[in-house]
């Protein structure tokens, strides 16, 4: 059977390298590139890592079924730990899971190219994956006391491959969490089970959490139950005193001013930022309440608007954003959900006073209060994920507010 698929794949790959002579020209570069083998450093390990919960993810450089999980030890410096998928599964970036090889794209997959064919699996002798249409489709394993022989493309009979546990072995215990969210029940999510995708339920009053990679006391209650997710008095200094979350000051201080709660707030000179990572692709899902005080500097005026609170950089389009209108005087908020739906807020104010604001959305509606005014409408869907942290007093086709801004605090369930 092996030696047929043999056959088979040859005369396809013959096939396939004279119609796509340049394509095939780029996959034989990649054996150069392997000869000098780049030991990366943490830093080259977590560049652009998507965060999640405080922890950042990223692909690995070289292995699909591997990726760097970074924990974040001061500005843009990171400590990598490089894990390992279980048996059978890539890492897929676009979710920040394991997922079946088959449904992730890796741009390291040993298969491009290869209509049908195997590839040996680094983790265990008796392993291979399967290419299917130059995509690895799934793994599978030799016999027992039998090795995965390249160059045969077989399964050899080999006494010293003695791994008969790693088909049963996954390596659950180095993954953060192997399971995945379900997309609309809070009490459900998925399990792969050898590649199959198996749904499976909290136990009653419990929801999944992926943070935590397990089901946990429901906290998406109303009233007393629900605390903030991110709390900066900017007393001082920029800590998180809800979550702990590392914010990320680039250049902005706390300073004492009047009608400030307990006596400082962050000054924001119209050139520095902080940027929350934590929140960066962070899946909103239908509810955050966005609660600060803030008070412009009454020195010049600008037209354009303001960034108090938005989740983007880079010209991202952001999805949710609370600004300072200095022009008009008045507070925005913005928010996105779905493809579609764009929800703009407006309250008018008075110069020169602090500014309470609350902008809500609880997937029905997006109300924004400022001092007492009230400016809301009907809205639906999710909000829009945006691979931005969340940024403070800067955003994407905004300008950066110059004033105070105090009491900043971001709420992902009804306070
Ligand atoms: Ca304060």
């Amino acid at each position: 059977m092996a030696r047929t698929h043999l056959l088979i794949s040859t005369l396809l790959l013959a096939i396939a390298y004279s119609v796509c002579a340049q394509i095939k020209g780029q996959y034989q570069q990649a054996p150069q590139v392997q000869q000098t083998r780049h030991v990366y450093n943490d830093q080259e390990l977590c560049s652009d890592c998507e965060i999640r919960n405080g922890v950042g993810y990223r692909s690995h450089p070289t292995d699909c079924n591997r990726y760097s999980q970074c924990f974040p030890i001061g500005p843009g410096q990171w400590r990598a730990v490089i894990r390992s998928c279980p048996a059978g599964l890539f890492w897929d970036q676009s979710k920040l899971t394991c997922n079946r090889a088959r449904a992730v794209s890796c741009g390291q997959d040993r298969c491009l190219g290869q209509v049908l064919g195997r590839e040996r699996y680094s983790d265990s002798c008796r392993g291979y994956w399967t290419c299917k249409d130059g995509h690895t489709d799934d793994l599978d394993w030799c016999g027992p006391f039998q090795s995965y022989n390249e160059d045969t493309d077989d399964c050899d009979d080999d006494r010293s491959c003695d791994d008969d546990d790693d088909e049963d072995e996954t390596i659950h215990e180095s993954v953060p969490c192997h399971l995945e969210e379900h997309e609309t029940d809070d009490d459900k999510y998925y399990e792969y089970e050898w590649g199959q995708k198996r749904t499976r339920s909290c136990a009653p009053g419990t929801a999944f959490n992926w943070g935590s990679c397990g089901c946990g006391t429901i906290i998406d209650g109303h009233g007393a139950g629900c605390r903030p997710e991110l709390y900066l008095p900017f007393d001082g200094d920029f800590q998180d005193k809800s979550g702990g979350n590392w914010v990320d000051n680039q250049g902005c201080y706390t300073r004492y001013v009047a009608g400030a709660v307990g006596g400082q707030a962050a000054y924001f000179n119209g050139n520095c930022k902080l940027i929350v990572p934590r929140f960066s692709g962070h899946d909103f899902g239908h509810r955050v309440v966005i609660r600060l005080r803030y008070k412009e500097d009454d020195d010049d005026v600008q037209t354009r608007l303001q960034a108090l609170v938005s989740n983007s950089d880079c010209s991202k389009v952001p999805s949710i954003v609370v600004a300072y209108d200095d022009e008009f005087s008045g507070t925005k908020g913005i928010l996105r959900t779905g493809s579609q739906g764009e929800y703009v807020t407006y309250n008018q104010q008075r110069r020169g006073e602090w500014k309470e604001v609350e902008f809500e959305y609880d997937g029905q509606k997006v109300v924004l209060r400022t001092n007492g005014q009230t400016d809301g409408m009907v809205a639906s869907g999710n909000i829009r994920a945006v691979q931005a942290g969340l940024h403070i007093g800067d955003g994407s086709g905004l300008a950066n507010f110059k004033g105070y801004i105090d009491e900043l605090k971001v709420y992902l369930c009804k306070p």
